[in-house]
């Protein structure tokens, strides 16, 4: 029996000592109702004499969530109340809960919204390509159980030419010109008139079909000086 005799003063960890003491004596002499005993015997010791968890009417800080949680996010301390020499219940605490869509950091783990789209951010209509691409903000649901981009949806309309892809095939201004407005004339002399209608930069332009060229004898004005086959040289055969 290794039991300090004098255990009224030890201290806790001295006391400790001694229960392992007594564990240990209970096993060699493998009397174990009798080493329980002492066990049992100890622990109201040790109760009595750390004396009352607090004096009644005294207030303090505290926290029932993870340590460092406290004071970020939206964790806030509470307060507690000792009464009849024990402490009340946390109250006013707030703990950490899962992060919802709400601009608020509710997990406390300094980020906000973890696994949602930051509300307010920018945003863009997905899978939509020209003006159908529409641009929006991220808004949190209702319920803060999602967030959606709010970009507004537009339909596609036929192409024309403008410096858009109207028609949100991923190309700007193809085959903007229609059929019947490809053929113009350019104004100028020869065969330098004739064109055809392009859209360039936005803007439909009549582009000439030919460059001016060497005057030859063939009826046209070639190298469109507004005079035909004049000084030509023999025409093709
Ligand atoms: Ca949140
Ligand atoms: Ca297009
Ligand atoms: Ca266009
Ligand atoms: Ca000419």
């Amino acid at each position: 029996m290794v039991a300090r005799p004098d255990a009224s003063t030890a201290t806790p960890r001295l006391l400790s000592v001694s229960v392992l003491g007594a564990v240990l004596a209970g096993m060699v002499g493998g009397a174990c109702a009798t080493s329980d005993q002492m066990l049992e015997k100890q622990r109201r010791k040790e109760e009595l004499d750390e004396g009352p968890a607090c004096y009644s009417g005294v207030s303090e800080d505290c926290y029932t969530g993870p340590d460092g949680t406290a004071g970020r996010g939206a964790c806030r301390l509470g307060q507690r109340t000792c009464e009849n020499g024990v402490w009340g219940a946390c109250g006013g605490e707030v703990i950490p809960t899962q992060d919802l869509c709400n601009n608020v950091d509710d997990d406390c783990d300094g980020v906000v919204d973890n696994g949602f789209e930051r509300e307010g951010a920018l945003c863009f209509r997905q899978g939509a390509a020209g003006v159908c691409r529409t641009q929006g903000r991220w808004r949190c649901s209702e319920d803060g159980a999602s967030s959606t981009c709010d970009a507004p949806i537009v339909e596609p309309t036929a192409e024309t030419c403008n410096g858009l892809d109207d028609d949100c095939d991923g190309q700007i201004d193809e085959d903007a010109v229609s059929e019947d407005r490809l053929t113009c004339t350019t104004g100028k002399a020869g065969v330098c008139n004739a064109g055809t209608n392009k859209c360039v930069q936005g803007k439909v332009r009549c582009i000439q079909d030919t460059q001016p060229g060497a005057e030859i004898c063939n009826g046209l004005d070639d190298d469109c000086d507004n005079e035909i086959d004049e000084e030509c040289a023999a025409p093709p055969s």
